[in-house]
């Protein structure tokens, strides 16, 4: 049964697999970036999960071995842990991973991910997003041609429903509608997906999530850029009226969701996933400001007077809102961070792991992985 001919509100029980997937080894796709990490080290921290993860990550400016530090090197030493460095569009070496390490379960986080990033240059989210997408389908059908299965799940992002009015949420079936180059990229890759399974007969999943925030993320995105400037009493740029909602998702909560699609969902089934926490963005940089107040000693008032708004972000979505009671239902999904207390704990994060945020905004982590990594 596929979610194209299922209204998410009929979905039923045999959307879920009648006995766990368990992967011997997966191939996880951009596992140094912000979420992909967040998913291996929940893994490989997970006695439940015996699997074999190899990280395929190219290490782009969003891709960092130090999201990982300290939570592989005794996975490593020990053969369940891998990491290449390498691009999805080569096509030769996804298919000869898959064959060398036996991987059974392609988990594709790996694409680019900022928005303003593919407003003011789109080739890369379409070459990236689109092409590797393709490549690694194109080596999945590959193998599948030589009798060897591999489940693929493609991480996907509510943005590639479009912008919703005051009301209503998404739900699996909404019709698609991309508005700017990164989600009509993501769009076009999840379509490629759909249409892979259902020509090839490729087992595939696919989950839709919304905006997550938490450690390591990139300070490009809002949270980490808003939290970064605080700290070093920079603007604060506000797009627009500052009313644009956004539904906010702790990314470890993130993770645990893929992994249950991972092991429990049918074949040719997508999953929204959610925070049930829709926010203003002016709304939620008052929280911020008041928890980086309290946290790091600063004064409330002074942080406030560095909010400036700025011109609005080309097309800006004015709102996204995901109803997640599918996976919670079928899947009993359940975020195990609230909003207030993921923002607490990012904050607390981040004041401690000021060097990880200084080498990023420096740009200093890129000339490790050039050092360490330029050969490979
Ligand atoms: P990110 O930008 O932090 O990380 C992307 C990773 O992919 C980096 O490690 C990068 O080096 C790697 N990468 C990029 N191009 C590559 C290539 N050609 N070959 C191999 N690796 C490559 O992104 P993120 O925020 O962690 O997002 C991960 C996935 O989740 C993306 O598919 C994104 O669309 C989706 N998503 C993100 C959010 C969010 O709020 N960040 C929400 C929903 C869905
Ligand atoms: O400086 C800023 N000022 C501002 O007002 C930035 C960086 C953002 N914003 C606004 C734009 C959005 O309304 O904040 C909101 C969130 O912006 P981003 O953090 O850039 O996220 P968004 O554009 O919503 O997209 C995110 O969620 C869906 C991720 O970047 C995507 O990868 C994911 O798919």
């Amino acid at each position: 049964m596929s979610d194209v001919d299922t209204p998410a509100h009929a979905a039923t029980a045999q959307q879920v697999l009648a006995a766990p997937r368990a992967p011997r080894c997966l191939l996880v796709t951009g596992g140094a970036g912000f979420i992909g990490s967040s998913f291996v080290r929940t893994r490989l921290g997970d006695p439940a999960c015996a699997a074999r993860i190899v990280n395929l990550d190219l290490l782009t400016y969003a891709g960092n071995l130090e999201n990982l530090a300290g939570s592989v090197e005794e996975a490593e030493r020990a053969g369940r842990y891998t990491f290449v460095r390498g691009d999805i569009r080569d096509q030769a070496l996804v298919e000869r991973l898959i064959e060398q390490h036996g991987v059974d379960c392609v988990v594709h986080f790996a694409a680019e991910s900022h928005v303003d990033r593919s407003i003011h240059g789109p080739r890369d989210f379409i070459e990236t997003n689109v092409l590797g997408t393709f490549a690694i389908l194109e080596a999945i059908r590959s193998r599948r041609a030589t009798g060897h299965d591999v489940h693929l799940h493609h991480v996907s992002t509510d943005e590639v429903f479009g912008s919703l009015g005051a009301t209503g949420f998404f739900v699996e079936t909404t019709a698609y509608d991309p508005r700017s180059p990164y989600s009509a990229s993501k769009a076009a890759s999840d379509h490629l997906v759909r249409a892979y399974a259902h020509t090839y007969g490729l087992s595939t999943t696919l989950s839709n999530c919304s905006n997550n925030y938490g450690p390591y993320q990139f300070p490009e995105k809002l949270i980490p850029l808003m939290i970064a400037n605080c700290l070093e009493g920079k603007a604060l740029p506000v797009y627009g009226d500052g009313q644009n909602v956004r539904d906010w998702l702790y990314v470890d909560d993130h993770a645990e969701a893929v992994w249950l699609v991972v092991t429990r969902a049918a074949p040719g089934t997508s999953w929204n996933v959610g925070g049930r926490n829709e926010m203003k963005n002016l709304d939620l940089l008052h929280e911020l400001i008041a928890v980086v107040a309290r946290q790091a000693g600063k004064d409330p008032a002074a942080l406030h007077g560095l909010i400036t708004f700025v011109k609005d972000r080309p097309g800006h979505d004015r709102r996204y809102a995901i109803d997640c009671g599918k996976i919670e239902r079928l899947l009993g999904w359940a975020p195990r961070h609230d909003f207030a207390g993921g923002l607490e704990e990012t904050v607390r994060w981040t004041l401690a792991n000021r060097a990880w945020i200084d080498r990023v905004r420096s740009g200093a982590y890129r000339e490790w992985i050039d050092r360490n990594y330029a050969t490979r």
